[in-house]
Order: C-alpha cells, then structure tokens, then sequence
C-alpha cells in the first residue's frame, strides 16, 4: 500500500484570515456568480449559478418544489434518480413548467371568469400567478391575485366566480383606487407576497416581479421579465439505466445532467460520460463523487462538465465505517482543485467542482469556496426547510424534518452504491431527522448575507477573487474553543421570575 502525503483534513480544522479590505468592498458589491459547467478560456459558462448552491440528488432533498425555491434564489436543484423514468421526468417538467413573474395584460381575466377559465388561461400561459384587474386589463382596479394553489382543483370548485377565491388585496394595497403604487405599497407587497411591482410612469401596475427574478437585488428589475423565464433544473443520473433515462430527461427540457454515484472513480462512469457526450453533445452533465486529483482527471477526460468531490463526509453517511472508504473534505477540495486549476494551464478547460456534503455549518460554505470549490451541494440544509419532501414532525422542543440518506435502507438506492448487486447488502446510510428551518427563501438568504460578509472580511467581491485571495489558517482545539463565546447566556425565553 501507498500512504499518500499529509494529513485527511476536515473544515472544523481550518479558519479564514481577514485580509485587507477596500473602500468599494461591501456586502452589497458582492457579486455571488459562479460557472456551473466546463468552458473554454477566454469564455464563459454557458450555465452560471447566481448564487453558489446546489441540493443533493436525494429522495429526502430534491422534490420539484425544492428545484423551484432553490431556482427562485439563484441556485440549482438536482430532482433525483432513485425511481422510474417517468416519474423523474414528470418533476422536471413540473419545473419546467413553472413561471416566476407574469405581466398582468396576458392573463386578461374578469372577475366573473370561473376558476376553470382562469385555469385554462393560466395552463396556457404558464403562469402560476395572475392578477384580476376590474377590467380584465393591465390598468384596472386591481381585484386580487390568484395563484395556482388557490385554484387547485382538488380544492376549488372549478365553476365558482373567481372574485371569490381571490386573495383580497386589501391585505397588500389600496382596494378601492386604481393600482397607483407607492413606495410603501411596493415594500409592503414585497415583503407580503414576496414579488415586487413594476409601474409605468404613470404609477400604473405593469408587471409583477417575483424573487427569481430579482436575486441580484436591484429593485424594479423590469428588464428580467420582458420574455417569461423558466427556471433552470438539473436532475441524476446512474450508471445503470442512462441509455435510457438521459434521453428522456434531455426531451423533458432538463438543463444539466449528473452521473450520482458514491464512488464515481470507476470505469463504468467514465464509460457512461463519453456515452452521454457522444449522443447529447449539447447538455452538460457532471460526474462524481471523487476525493483527489487523479480521480478528477479521470472523469473530466472522460468529458464530464463539472465534477463532484466528497466521500463519506454527509450528514447521513456512514460509509467510512461501513466500508473504511472517504477523505476529510478540507483536504478532498483542495486536492481536487489543484488538479483542476493544472488541467485548465494544460488544456485551456475550466472544469468547476462542487464540494457535496458534510457542510456542517454555514462558514463552511465559505470554506469550501475559499479552498477552490465553483459551488456546493448540500442536502440536511436544504431538508430543513419547508420544500424539502421530508415529513415536519412536532417534538418536545420544535419541529423537526426527516432527512435520510440515499444508501440507507429507507432509499436503497442501491443504483449509487456499487454493492456488486441490484440491492444493498449493507446500510452506507441513516435514516433520522434534522431540526425544522422554516421556509428556504428566508434559511438561504441569512446564509447569503453571512457568506457576502466572509467575502468582504477577506477583501473579495467575487467568488473567483475569493478563491485566489483567501488565507486559511490550520486551528488547535485550543484555538477552536477560544473561538466560542465563554460567558453564561442569558436566557431568552421564559419569564424574569
Ligand atoms: P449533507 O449535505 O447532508 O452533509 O450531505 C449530502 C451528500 O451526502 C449528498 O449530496 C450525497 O453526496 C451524500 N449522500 C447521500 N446519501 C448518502 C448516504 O446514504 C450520502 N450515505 O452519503
């Protein structure tokens, strides 16, 4: 055996320096940008990440409604695998199928439309939101807004009037006057219905922006909804069925594929990559998991377009004692990044990687970046929330979510593990849960803000700058616990007495 140089390091083991801060480096200059697939240098990614976040291919993470929130906040979903074609397909297109912001006009619906006709019009058009104007125009009295889960068949009589299933909007704005927005109101809807409204000159509601289209966070960003945007979705693939499923995903519109497999370093992906390259030239598709630059090479040679790093470092995973198999992520990243970085000098490819797993905190995100890392997957963060598919169960203190990995005998997906059968023989998983987080739009973006200030601390306003610039420093024990606060709390619930 070879005992390789240095020691298998994870992120608790490393802390960031501050480095020099400019006056233009603030939080808000921080621009999150990050390529997600190969390009050419001197080009860039034909698929940038708006933010640097990716959600695990797993059963517990990736339902549609999580590719939605997760696509609305400038990130990437991957739907996953462990089920039949159809059923996978049937996700992407209700992703595809989604549209963030509409523009009043189109819908033209009255108020005394039926929720049939309105679901029509909505089918039609895309939509999942309308405004009913009083006029059925873009500048009449705004009535209400309807979205598609207030017109939800199942739960709606479809021939009721619309006006009576209408969100009032007395909630948000003026119900009586025309729609003359003011500063006030557009803040009001922002925070209420997480949209922002575009007016004309005259103060006249045009369109409604809805946070996808505004993650750069410039207010009245009309130019985003001109044409109606669909939200990008990325879903898994195997080793075993892709002759067949990556047709089918490709046909259903999904934008990036990804061979998921917990030991990526293998023949069969490497031949499953060339095979999707030959016949689907134009759809990227990643490759993974692997924890060292040789392994990298192999599979960016083998064409994937991004590669994914991490073994045995999940929330979930138990695979280093099943099977004595992983490296600390710390030291996966930064191997593999070096790798990456010598195989751009020597061939003029930029490969992105993605550290997937084992993101404990949320620096780590940092962290990992910081180490050379394009963007992260992660899966107990993202199952925390309310569009994670896991159930929300009550205990004595909080809410908690169901978060189970993909090699635990509740998945067994047994199509990522190569236990030499169609089956698991052994568990590489556990089954549990994870403290509930509330809604993903609001969990991410304190994430974001915590992010933007390490890059400010560190003197960066790019991901790319960050990546050269940063310092890391190795931490003892001691230091570590120097790091946490050492007096007693104050309680904060409860009362005085
Ligand atoms: P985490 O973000 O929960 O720490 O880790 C998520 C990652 O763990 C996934 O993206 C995947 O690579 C990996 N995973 C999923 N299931 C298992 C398992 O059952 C696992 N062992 O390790």
């Amino acid at each position: 055996a070879q005992i390789i140089a240095g020691v298998s390091r994870t992120f608790n083991e490393y802390l960031l320096l501050p480095n020099r801060t400019a006056l233009d480096c603030s939080v808000a200059a921080v621009d999150l940008r990050t390529p997600l697939v190969r390009y050419a240098a001197g080009q860039s990614s034909t698929i940038e990440l708006r933010t640097p976040f990716t959600s695990a291919i797993m059963q517990a993470v990736s339902s549609p409604e999580l590719a939605i929130a997760l696509a609305r906040n400038g990130g990437l979903g991957f739907l996953h695998h462990n089920r039949s074609i159809d059923e996978q397909v049937e996700d992407v297109v209700t992703v595809k199928n989604f549209k963030a912001g509409f523009v009043v006009s189109d819908t033209n619906v009255r108020p005394e439309d039926s929720l049939r006709r309105l679901n029509e019009v909505m089918a039609r058009t895309g939509h999942s939101t309308a405004a009913v104007t009083e006029n059925g125009g873009a500048t009449g009295r705004l009535l209400g807004l309807v979205t598609s889960r207030d017109f939800h068949p199942q739960r709606h009589d479809p021939d009721a009037p619309v006006s009576s299933r209408m969100r009032p909007i007395t909630e948000v704005a003026h119900a009586t006057a025309d729609v003359t927005l003011s500063e006030a109101n557009a803040r009001l809807w922002e925070e209420r219905l997480d949209c922002l409204p575009v007016v004309d000159e005259l103060g006249r509601l045009r369109h409604l922006v809805f946070r996808a289209d505004y993650t750069d966070n410039k207010r009245f960003p009309a130019q985003l909804v001109d044409d109606a945007k669909r939200l990008r979705v990325g879903a898994g693939v195997n080793t075993h069925d892709y002759r067949e499923r990556v047709p089918a995903l490709v046909e259903a519109g999904a934008d990036v594929l990804c061979f998921d497999s917990s030991d990526g370093y293998s023949d069969w992906q490497a031949e499953a990559l060339r095979w999707a390259k030959k016949h689907y030239p134009e759809v990227p598709i990643g490759g993974g998991n692997i924890v060292d630059g040789d392994a990298f090479r192999f599979l960016a040679e083998a064409g994937a377009d991004f590669v994914k790093v991490g073994v045995g470092g999940g929330a979930i995973c138990i695979t280093r004692d099943q099977k004595g198999i992983g490296r600390g992520q710390a030291s996966a990243v930064l191997d593999v990044a070096a790798a990456r970085d010598s195989y751009r000098e020597e061939t003029g490819e930029y490969v992105p990687i993605c550290s997937d797993g084992g993101l404990a905190h949320d620096y780590h995100v940092a962290l990992a970046l910081a180490m050379g890392a394009d963007f992260v997957m992660m899966g107990r963060y993202f199952a925390r929330f309310d569009q994670a598919p896991g159930a929300k169960v009550p205990t004595r203190e909080g809410f908690v979510k169901e978060y189970w990995g993909e090699g635990s005998n509740r998945a067994r997906n047994w199509q990522r593990y190569g236990q030499g059968t169609q089956g698991l023989l052994f568990e590489e998983g556990v089954d549990g849960f994870v403290p509930y987080a509330g809604d993903l739009s609001e969990g991410l973006a304190t994430t974001i803000a915590k992010l933007r200030a390490t890059m400010v601390s560190c003197g960066a306003t790019t991901v790319p700058r960050f990546q050269a610039t940063a310092r890391l420093t190795l931490v003892s024990d001691q230091s570590l616990q120097e790091g946490h606060a050492t007096v007693t709390l104050r309680e904060t619930t409860g009362s005085p007495s």
